[in-house]
């Protein structure tokens, strides 16, 4: 029998992610929202166009949980954008709600599934759902690191000219301000950028990843990326549904590895059809290490201000 993979929140990324997936084939797609209608509407359009990609996924949409009844995985993308007068707190909260919710609601119709979340702030919204799921910490990770480092991959291979394919990136930490890039970690066909590029034009890559999110922000004036997004969704889905065993840095739960306990942050982790099966812990040197753990802190305090 096909998986079914629901996704909660059907804006932009949800329903990006829902194509992708349709197009594929990989599973059935269900599309839950808030809003009435709309996801009806995107999930007709959507099974109107598995005919010409020769899809056999069903894509229904729906207002009401339990048609998300038996997913293999839940992604969870709704959530509120950051209005004019609101403070990164106002969202942290108006979205822990959201998220919450989603992840109480979903686990309960899908005990066995895995919880991929998108919604920003990502690791502190991962927790949150982790919180609220009561599913082991293996089946509830967050998305944010295969996209840093897709955005990473994508500008070293501007600078060089080289096929983005055979550039292999990895961004470690929270999905924040202070992600850490690591250039020792980052190569072509197997030769780290640092062999290839000077230390100042290596900075300047890892800086624009850092404010890559909101470099189209920016450009897009309404809303934020999300074919990117989507798309580094797409890979941790289909590394649990084909089972595929894939190093692809995401929020995990750590346990002590990297010297953090009790959070959700940004590290390689393997996924197969359990969810993460495995964090793989690298050795960092002790400047890398330094940044991690930064980058932790930051999380760190969301969550208490969560808990609070
Ligand atoms: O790397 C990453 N993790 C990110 C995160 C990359 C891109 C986007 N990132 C975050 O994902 C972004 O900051 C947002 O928090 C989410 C979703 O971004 P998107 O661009 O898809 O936002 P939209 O288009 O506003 O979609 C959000 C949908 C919208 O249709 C709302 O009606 C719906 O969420 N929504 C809800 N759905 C279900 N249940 C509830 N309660 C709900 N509230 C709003």
């Amino acid at each position: 029998m096909r998986k079914k993979v629901s996704i909660i929140g059907a804006g932009n990324v949800g329903a990006t992610l829902g194509l992708l997936i349709a197009q594929s084939g990989l599973a059935d797609v269900v599309l839950f929202d808030v809003v009435e209608g709309m996801p009806k509407g995107k999930a007709l359009d959507l099974l109107e166009a598995c005919p010409l990609w020769g899809s056999p996924s069903k894509v229904v949409g729906t207002n009401d949980y339990t048609d998300t009844e038996g997913s293999e995985i839940i992604v969870i993308t709704a959530g509120f954008p950051r209005k004019p007068g609101m403070s990164r707190d106002d969202l942290l909260f108006a979205n822990s709600d959201v998220v919450k919710e989603a992840a109480k609601r979903t686990s309960a119709l899908s005990p066995q599934a895995k919880i991929i979340v998108i919604t920003n702030p990502m690791d502190a919204m991962t927790y949150a759902a982790w919180r609220a799921s009561g599913l082991p910490q293996n089946r509830v990770m967050g998305m944010g690191g295969v996209l840093d480092s897709s955005r990473f991959r994508t500008f070293i291979s501007l600078e060089l000219g080289v096929s983005p394919k055979d550039v292999e990136a990895l961004v470690l930490g929270g999905h924040g301000d202070d992600m850490v890039p690591l250039p020792r970690f980052t190569t072509v066909k197997g030769v780290p950028i640092t062999e290839l590029l000077d230390r100042e034009k290596i900075e300047a890559l890892i800086e624009r990843t850092k404010t890559g999110g909101a470099e189209i922000v920016s450009l897009l004036k309404q809303g934020s990326a999300y074919y990117a997004p989507a798309s580094s969704a797409f890979e941790m889905v289909r590394a649990i549904v084909l089972d595929e065993k894939r190093p692809l840095p995401c929020s995990a739960y750590l346990n002590g590895q990297y010297g953090i306990k009790g959070i959700f942050v940004g590290v390689p982790a393997v996924l197969g059809s359990d969810g993460v099966e495995r964090v793989l812990e690298l050795r960092l040197s002790p400047e890398e290490m330094e940044l991690l753990n930064k980058s932790a802190r930051s999380v760190q305090v969301l969550i208490e201000k969560l808990n609070t």
